[in-house]
């Protein structure tokens, strides 16, 4: 497993960060964003270290299909029954402030579109 240790989510899954911890695997963890954009607003990230969506689907897609059926199950753990959305900005347009791939499962109330 490759990490980073300048990189925050790597710090986060080795627990040298403490995070809000709601499941996780060998290979990933979710846990709460700390500053939630939805009532119910969780990442999920691989342990070992990629940049972006990009970097992981291209090294290991079958950790990339892990991922979202992590996000899957979180949601149904959370009760979404309603709806849900899983976002993963990539790059400086998208937004993306932290450099280890992570996708957003967003729920609990009633999201717009398009994102701005
Ligand atoms: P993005 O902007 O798409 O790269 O999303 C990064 C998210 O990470 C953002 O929604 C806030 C969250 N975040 C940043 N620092 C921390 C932290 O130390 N702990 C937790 N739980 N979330 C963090």
């Amino acid at each position: 497993m490759s990490t980073d240790s300048d990189c925050l989510f790597c710090k986060i899954s080795a627990g040298v960060i403490p995070a809000d911890i709601v499941m996780e695997t060998e290979s990933a963890i979710a846990f709460r964003d700390i500053d939630p954009k939805a009532p119910t607003h969780i990442l999920i990230i691989p342990r070992s270290h990629f940049a972006d969506v990009t970097e992981l689907t291209q090294s290991n897609p079958n950790l990339a299909g892990e991922l979202l059926t992590l996000a899957s199950n979180v949601a149904k753990l959370q009760g979404l029954a309603t709806g849900y959305r899983i976002v993963t900005n990539t790059g400086e347009d998208a937004g993306q402030s932290v450099s280890h791939v992570h996708f957003h499962v967003l729920g609990g109330r009633s999201l717009s579109w398009p994102p701005g």
